[in-house]
């Protein structure tokens, strides 16, 4: 009997009538008693009726709390005794709904629940009566269905479709490359858990949900129906109602808390390889991108740096101490930065990194003798600090001073930090045995990670908590960063959980050299924008496996549009640095490069904004297109929009020269040339794609993009913020466009806080004829310095179908076959400004 409570005031009074009705029997043996409904929201008692299994938790407690419009939070917490709950994630919510887009319905005999879309009545999810919901202490079943077949995106981390077919998928942080995850049972874990999912209707409406759990779980997904099984904590879930992709998006990063602010600087080019066995090697690098005249921003030192894979340690003698300096030093001087990896695992030796640990008892303690527990890394044995004791935070910072005294960094690279151990639980031990009712991912838990019968501080157990370690990791890399730097953040994770994206960011992990893995990155980067971790991007030519050089070269196409654009490589694998396989791997790197340095302000300005409102930047063309069920899945993953501006077709296969391109409706330019698309019928178009040139780009008629003058001869990005703008309009059919530019110092960390920085808006629209208005509406607090971002040299106009005449800011006209160029005479960023374009008539 499903009732309203909306609508129903005498809850308490309906408790007596379905006393009687105990009847059917299902599988599920819980019974609601004691309702009592609140303004936001309401709370019952759930009592277990069923037959006797010891583990099965007696009297539930339901509390269902209307956080806002879009945003229900449903908790099922044991009544009698406290279980491990997931600290310190969620953002204070408002607890305000006036005008709530869901209704809410429970059953009263056996429990079930039912919320549904006030707008048109779908089901968002529903546990019903005769589901298999259960409640045992370790063993939990929230089955969600949905009643009409149901696209699910999420629930990561894996390497698959972005869609997730129907399957099991397994969320349990592991070290394990790939393989690609099709959903057979048993489930494959991955780097990290995030058990968010976006459902997506044929009604084109979107709705999301979130458990809230960080023990290990499965997720088995079906046509019209979504089951998470965990083996501990509570059910913490909560929905979102979209109803686009992109709201359910920012209501689950207004929850989680929205992405941190990254400085400039991090997207900008980064190079990185395992295997640069000393100094001699990072300068040759370094060397080689000022001969070949590539830009480069960032450079990185994998392990092999450190002093026997000691954490916090530098290896002397093949690294010598001044000369890094001078070698660090010389990058700061010319506005690039530098970034060593971390790992997870302390080495268990007699250094300062693990007795300064002992001393101040930050480890995690063995479940098998007194003392920390004992794994085995790269160093050997090693120990992994605790970060649930409250002094791991602070210690782990002292470390990293001592490390950046060494070594100047400017970011940090947190690896292994799943966490990884070579061992499967304690070295020398046998793994504890769980002897679990139900196991996610079909195999020991243990194998290879800490032993989850291992202790945190005030006896938290590993077993609850071990998908939280790397996200815990990159949040005290990220604060030492804040803190003791005054910088932004730049942590870059293998391992995350929901809330990482507030203090860190991420890499996708090991790859392949493949084509195959190429085009997997595509949908994995959208999955990340989802869980609210903007910088992300994978090892681009590939980590594993020997890549080619035409690999190579489609993928700095792909690649440099990553929101983080890093090439990495394995020990193992050949070497691919840009200059590794000739001129044409390095003609079309540095172009990619360049390419991506003219939309640096373009880049920067939108993930920025995701730091204020949530949201994705590097998203699937149907986010924008929510009704277009062809880019559902037929042209889900081989295109992808950056923004809600630009339209990429890269080429994903080998030996290919041009390339099908499916668009959605609507009005869009060539990039670079402005020609406006002719689309047939079926929209799909064949697109010449000569692996010399730039990759498939189209803007969306209604742009507005900042271009970097000068990107073809820059050497870092930093020399672009000093550098004139061109603004590029294309045109909607009614003439107008519109579009942003976020101008701040890059750097400081309490930007937001302070509002110091300056959200200028362009509005294009078109007055008359022959006269249309750009207008600069600028908001904030930031005051540039001398010559940053002073001025407009030219205005660019697609879909300019007269001839131009002239500008309020004088300078010549041209016009191009379908774009008109205006000269500005440097007209400056700073106050309100409107730029009239005139045209013949
Ligand atoms: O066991 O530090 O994913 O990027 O180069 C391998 C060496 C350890 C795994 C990382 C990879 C890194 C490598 N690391």
């Amino acid at each position: 009997m499903w009732k309203g409570l909306l609508v129903s005031l005498a809850i308490v009074s309906c408790w007596a009538r379905m006393e009687d009705l105990k009847l059917y029997t299902t599988d599920n043996p819980y019974r609601v008693s004691s309702v009592i409904n609140s303004e936001n929201g309401f709370k019952a008692t759930l009592s277990y009726t069923g037959p006797l299994i010891k583990d099965s938790v007696q009297n539930l407690l339901l509390e269902v709390f209307y956080l806002n419009d879009y945003s229900l939070r449903v908790r099922l917490t044991d009544q009698n005794n406290a279980r491990w709950e997931v600290p310190d994630i969620i953002q204070k919510t408002e607890t305000e709904a006036f005008n709530r887009q869901y209704k809410v319905e429970l059953n009263y005999d056996k429990f079930g629940i039912k919320v549904t879309r006030v707008a048109n009545g779908e089901v968002l999810f529903q546990v019903k009566p005769d589901s298999d919901f259960q409640y045992n202490d370790r063993d939990i079943i929230w089955p969600l269905e949905f009643n009409e077949e149901t696209y699910l995106y999420g629930l990561g981390e894996r390497v698959s479709n972005f869609r997730l077919k129907p399957g099991v998928y397994t969320l349990f942080a592991k070290d394990a490359s790939g393989p690609f995850d099709d959903g057979k049972f048993p489930g494959d874990s991955l780097y990290s858990s995030q058990p968010f999912y976006l459902a997506l209707k044929k009604s084109g409406y979107a709705s999301g949900g979130f458990l809230l759990n960080s023990n290990a779980m499965d997720a088995y997904v079906d046509v019209t129906s979504l089951k998470y099984r965990t083996i501990g904590g509570v059910i913490d879930f909560f929905l979102f109602t979209g109803p686009e992709p992109e709201d359910v998006v920012r209501q689950y990063q207004a929850l989680i808390g929205k992405p941190v602010l990254v400085p400039y600087w991090s997207f900008g080019w980064h190079h990185c390889r395992w295997g640069y066995k000393d100094l001699d090697a990072l300068e040759a690098v370094v060397r080689n991108y000022t001969e070949r005249g590539l830009p480069l921003d960032v450079m990185w030192t994998d392990i092999d740096y450190m002093q026997d894979y000691l954490d916090f340690t530098v290896d002397d003698s093949r690294y010598p101490p001044e000369k890094l300096k001078a070698f660090i030093d010389k990058l700061h001087a010319n506005d690039q930065k530098f970034i060593p990896i971390v790992d997870a695992g302390v080495a268990m030796t007699d250094y300062f990194g693990y007795n300064e640990g002992l001393k101040r008892n930050v480890f995690i303690s063995s479940p098998n003798h007194p003392g920390p527990f004992i794994g085995k890394v790269w160093p050997g044995l090693a120990v992994f600090v605790d970060w649930f004791n409250p002094n791991a935070t602070q210690y782990w910072h002292d470390m990293l001073d001592i490390f950046h005294s060494n070594m100047e960094f400017d970011g940090l690279w947190n690896d292994m930090n799943e966490a990884a151990n070579f061992c499967t639980g304690e070295c020398g031990y046998a793994p504890v045995d769980l002897n679990l009712p139900y196991t996610p991912g079909g195999e020991d838990l243990n194998s290879r990670t800490i032993d989850l019968s291992s202790t945190h501080y005030n006896n938290i157990s590993e077993y609850d908590v071990h998908n939280m370690y790397g996200f815990l990791m990159a949040k005290a890399s990220a604060s030492y960063i804040v803190e003791r730097m005054h910088k932004r953040p730049v942590v870059i994770s293998r391992s995350s959980f929901p809330g990482h994206g507030k203090y860190a960011s991420r890499w996708l992990g090991d790859n392949g050299s493949t084509w195959d893995w190429m085009r997997w990155s595509i949908g994995s980067t959208f999955s990340f924008q989802m869980f609210g971790i903007p910088l992300i991007g994978s090892d681009i030519c590939g980590f594993n496996y020997n890549t080619t050089a035409e690999l190579c070269t489609r993928w700095y196409q792909l690649g440099t549009l990553y929101p983080f654009a890093r090439t990495h490589n394995s020990i193992e694998a050949i070497d691919q640095e840009p200059w590794s396989f000739g001129d044409q791997l390095l003609r079309v790197a540095n172009k990619s490069i360049r390419l991506r340095y003219s939309l640096i302000h373009f880049i920067y300005s939108e993930v920025f904004k995701l730091s204020l409102t949530g949201g994705t930047y590097f998203k699937p063309t149907f986010f924008n297109y929510p009704k277009d069920t062809l880019l559902w899945e037929t042209y889900a993953e081989d295109n992808f929009m950056l923004s809600d501006k630009l339209i990429v077709h890269p080429v994903l296969e080998s030996g290919v020269d041009h390339r099908l391109a499916y668009f959605p409706d609507d009005l869009w330019y060539n990039f670079y040339t402005g020609a406006s698309l002719q689309l047939p019928e079926n929209r799909v178009v064949d697109l010449s794609a000569d692996i010399e040139d730039p990759v498939n780009i189209h803007i969306r008629g209604g742009s507005i993009i900042p271009l970097a003058d000068h990107a073809d001869t820059a050497k870092t990005i930093e020399q672009l913020r000093n550098t004139p703008l061109t603004l590029l309009i294309a045109l909607d059919k009614h003439g107008q466009a519109h579009g942003d530019l976020v101008v701040d110092d890059g750097i400081s960390p309490d930007t937001l806080e302070k509002s110091a920085f300056n959200l200028l808006r362009f509005e294009h629209s078109q007055a008359s004829n022959s006269h249309s208005k750009l207008r600069i509406v600028p908001s904030g607090d930031y005051t540039p310095k001398k010559g940053e971002y002073e001025s407009i040299s030219r205005i660019v106009v697609y879909g300019c179908n007269k001839a131009p005449a002239g500008s309020s800011a004088g300078g010549k006209v041209y016009k191009y076959s379908e774009t008109c160029l205006f000269e500005m005479n440097g007209v400056r960023l700073d106050g309100e400004t409107v730029i009239d374009l005139f045209y013949k008539d």
